[in-house]
């Protein structure tokens, strides 16, 4: 099933992205028959449990992370998407660009607005005093928290299993408040996100799945495109 391009009465667009939208940029995705919860155990590495465990581990995988999202570049996906943002805004409208993704892909392109609801890679928390910071090196069990000094509280700032995601209602109000719900490159099996589009279906907003194949909730989508991110979403923007 193809979809029009964006048509021209649209105002505002809403766009959930997940991992699919950076595969092609070289970064695994989770749960594709090579991704990364294929090889690494989440609970043992993405929740607060594992990391008052075993935070060197932690550190080690979201150190790896971290340089590999370093030596990452944009694709043609991330651009497309700075392309709509601009074309909406140039109509009055807006593109609310809310992503799963830790990785930092989408501002690289362009994108002036993003809202990250699971955290970002290049940032990190002090968990002794609450302090977030940018941060593009490792970290470790002995990194010191620049605000208040204490060593071994510094942790990746990204919402694992459990945790509460980000921006809950600013999303909530842009959702319901869109012309278009569109999600590019999500497995659809990780809550609330995954809910998003029942969401909008139910408030009577149009849907669309960009995906490499069909999601866990493709049923729910009013329209699909499926192939890769850097081929499916320009032909979908322009
Ligand atoms: C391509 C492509 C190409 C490939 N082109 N496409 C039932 C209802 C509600 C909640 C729950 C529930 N049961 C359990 C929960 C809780 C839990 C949850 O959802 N668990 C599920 C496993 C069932 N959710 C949570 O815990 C969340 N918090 C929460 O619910 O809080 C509520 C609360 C209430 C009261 C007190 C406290 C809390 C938090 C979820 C946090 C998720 N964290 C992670 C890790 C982030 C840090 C990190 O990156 O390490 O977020 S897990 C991981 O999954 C990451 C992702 O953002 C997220 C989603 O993954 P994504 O992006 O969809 O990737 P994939 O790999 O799954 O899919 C990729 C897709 O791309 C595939 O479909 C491919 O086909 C496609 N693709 N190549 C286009 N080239």
């Amino acid at each position: 099933m193809g979809g029009p391009p964006v048509s021209p009465g649209l105002r505002d667009v809403f766009v959930l992205t997940g991992a699919g939208i950076s595969a092609e940029s070289g970064l695994g995705t989770f749960r594709d028959p090579d991704g990364l919860w294929r090889r690494f155990d989440p609970m043992r590495l993405a929740t607060p449990e594992a990391f008052a465990d075993a935070p060197e581990e932690v550190h080690a995988f979201y150190n790896l992370r971290r340089q590999g999202a370093r030596a990452a570049a944009p694709n043609a996906a991330h651009a497309a998407l700075v392309r709509l943002e601009a074309g909406l805004a140039a109509r009055g409208g807006r593109l609310f660009l809310c992503t799963q993704n830790v990785d930092d892909l989408h501002e690289r392109a362009g994108a002036t607005a993003v809202v990250h609801m699971h955290g970002e890679l290049m940032r990190a928390r002090c968990i002794a005093c609450g302090q977030g910071l940018p941060w593009a090196e490792d970290l470790s069990v002995e990194t010191a928290c620049p605000a208040c000094g204490q060593r071994g509280g510094m942790r990746p700032d990204v919402v694992w299993f459990g945790e509460m995601p980000l921006h809950l209602e600013a999303i909530a109000q842009a959702l319901d408040t869109s012309d278009l719900f569109v999600a590019i490159g999500t497995s659809g099996a990780v809550y609330p996100a995954a809910g998003f589009v029942a969401r909008a279906r139910a408030a009577g907003i149009p849907t669309h799945e960009i995906n490499l194949a069909p999601s866990d909730t493709a049923g729910l989508f009013a329209q699909a495109t499926y192939g890769p991110a850097t081929q499916a979403v320009p032909d979908f923007v322009d």
